[in-house]
């Protein structure tokens, strides 16, 4: 049996190894590195100023049928639910946008009003889940209900934002938002990358990185980093296990972009839920009885 603090410290030290190993882009800083961060920030920033701020997009229902999704609404409010469990969210600091609200006009509104609530102090997160796109293989953008968003343009709407950024993209191609929203004071999580498929799945009720999100931040992580850390190796071994009864296009890989100094903060909580390992990693599930959908 593997408690879930050890967990965490195991798959923050396997995913470290792994960065090394591939040489990958975006470098996290190290754990001292972090804890030393994490110390010098709090001397400039009084965290009791922080306010928490989110805008929610999931979308189910696309005009006509062929596009619809299963589990983009029911992602949304896991996280809705694990950010209202955390001490530091209050239901009016949250803008759930889901199908025909999920509009293009509508999720510029959602971002003004986002705009107009945050300052330097604050943290806002934009969550998205949905169908995501890719032109010839350069520009990604969000399908939303009724048109796209393209990176560029989700850059240029976040740029009017003064406080730090947490953007978590649960859609096809969502590694490549990565090059035009990457910033300083922006972390990006992302649940494939530029030139995979990201997928939902019946098992879980969700897409797949989105799960593992949410049961991580629900249940035993706080910041966006270590979610990350967490969700990046559980979405790994779920899909490769996915690929062994399919084939090897459905592992998918996360990718992180870190702007910030020092872990960035998501929830706060005093009490930790215990969590079993199978809890983070069902394991068990017989994946060749479960349906999947391309995001
Ligand atoms: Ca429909
Ligand atoms: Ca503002
Ligand atoms: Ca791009
Ligand atoms: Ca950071």
């Amino acid at each position: 049996m593997i408690s879930s603090s050890s967990f965490a410290n195991v798959a923050e030290k396997k995913t470290m190894d792994i960065y090394k190993e591939n040489n990958m882009p975006t470098p996290l800083p190290s754990i001292e590195r972090n804890t030393h961060l994490t110390l010098g920030h709090s001397l400039n920033n009084n965290s009791e100023e922080t306010e928490y701020w989110a805008v929610l997009v999931g979308i189910n229902d696309y005009p006509g049928q062929s596009n619809d999704l299963p589990y983009s609404i029911n992602e949304i409010s896991s996280f809705e639910n694990a950010l209202l469990h955390g001490e530091n969210w209050l239901p009016s600091h949250i803008q759930v946008l889901s199908d025909e609200s999920a509009s293009r006009e509508g999720i510029f509104d959602a971002l003004e009003w986002l705009d107009e609530q945050e300052d330097e102090n604050d943290v806002s997160v934009f969550y998205y889940v949905g169908h995501g796109s890719q032109d010839y293989g350069v520009n990604e953008s969000l399908s939303v209900y009724n048109s796209k968003i393209y990176d560029e343009e989700l850059d240029i709407q976040l740029d009017n934002l003064e406080g730090r950024v947490v953007i978590i993209l649960d859609c096809c191609h969502s590694g490549g938002f990565i090059e035009e929203l990457g910033q300083m004071k922006r972390v990006i999580l992302t649940a494939c990358s530029k030139d995979e498929i990201a997928y939902q799945v019946d098992d879980l009720k969700s897409g797949i990185f989105g799960y593992f999100v949410n049961i991580c931040l629900g249940k035993l992580t706080k910041t966006a980093e270590v979610t990350f850390l967490c969700s990046w190796i559980c979405t790994i071994y779920y899909t490769i296990q996915l690929s062994e009864e399919y084939n090897e296009d459905y592992t998918m890989h996360p990718k992180i972009y870190d702007g910030c100094f020092g872990p960035v903060k998501i929830i706060k909580r005093n009490s930790l839920t215990p969590v079993s390992f199978q809890q983070l990693l069902p394991f068990q599930t017989q994946h060749n009885s479960s349906k999947i959908w391309k995001l």
